[in-house]
């Protein structure tokens, strides 16, 4: 029996080794590389702590199954108690309060860049680019008209659309993020972007999408039975396409009527 747990023990050790250390190079990680420049940062920080807490695993794995390979119950052989060692306390206890203080000391700036500092990005922050509305189960997103700057209450020449979110590539970008029922989480993972939606609250969510390219908006809190089906998508353009976009949507919806019926 203590030779099937020492091999468990030393299993979990080689696995650990497969996913944490060739897992990341496999792309397992995280759905594909980081589309913005803070999310880079955001996966290096991230790798770091899985560097540590791997390490950490695959070691104390280790030195299990080596214990119950070596010390395992001996028939006739009797346990020895002893009270245990003042100094591997306090050496386990400061070595990892030494690690999360590095760790939370390391990382300030990312969180800096990506909670203040984006605050502070006067141009992207008077120019919201659209008020995206989370509710049970979509995402509604409403767009000043163009030459506008979107207004805190609706307004009668507002664009919408629901689950499909338009910004232009290659700049910050900020949007107003509020929740009609419950607690949603707004979640680009491509851009490594993650703000919880709160019920009372306008939440500015600013972001940096890299390239023109589609990427997945989903909701990442279980807001309820259709909490899977909460989906839709980001399409980053240039400022160019953006802008023809834009001028689209007012097309449509002056010719079908379509903003009375969104804005109920
Ligand atoms: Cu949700």
């Amino acid at each position: 029996m203590n030779r099937l747990w020492c091999l468990f023990f030393s299993v979990a050790a080689i696995l650990a080794v497969v996913f944490f250390y060739i897992g990341p190079s496999m792309g397992w990680w995280f759905p594909g590389v980081a589309a913005s420049p803070l999310g880079q940062q955001i996966d290096d920080l991230f790798y770091l702590i899985l560097a540590i807490t791997g390490v950490t695993f695959i070691g104390v794995h280790l030195v299990l199954g080596y214990i119950l390979w070596k010390f395992g119950e001996v028939p006739g052989k009797k346990s020895l108690y002893q009270h245990g060692s003042h100094t591997l306390e306090v050496v386990w206890s400061i070595v990892p309060a030494g690690i999360l203080l590095f760790i939370a000391l390391y990382q300030m700036d990312v969180w800096a860049a990506y909670r203040m500092k984006s605050r502070f990005d006067q141009d992207a922050m008077a120019n919201p680019v659209a008020e995206v509305t989370a509710r049970q189960f979509e995402w509604r997103i409403r767009y000043p008209a163009p030459g506008k700057v979107l207004q805190d209450t609706p307004q009668a020449d507002d664009l919408y659309t629901v689950n499909d979110l338009h910004t232009p590539a290659g700049k910050p970008v900020v949007i107003k993020l509020r929740s009609e029922d419950v607690l949603h989480s707004f979640f680009l993972p491509h851009l490594r972007v993650k703000q919880d939606a709160v019920p009372g609250l306008v939440i500015p969510v600013w972001f940096h999408a890299n390239e023109p390219k589609v990427y997945d908006l989903v909701c990442a809190e279980l807001c309820g039975w259709g909490h899977y089906k909460m989906r839709g998508q980001l399409t980053a353009q240039s400022q160019v396409d953006f802008d023809a976009y834009m001028q689209k949507l007012q097309q449509s919806q002056n010719d079908d009527g379509y903003r009375e019926a969104a804005a109920e």
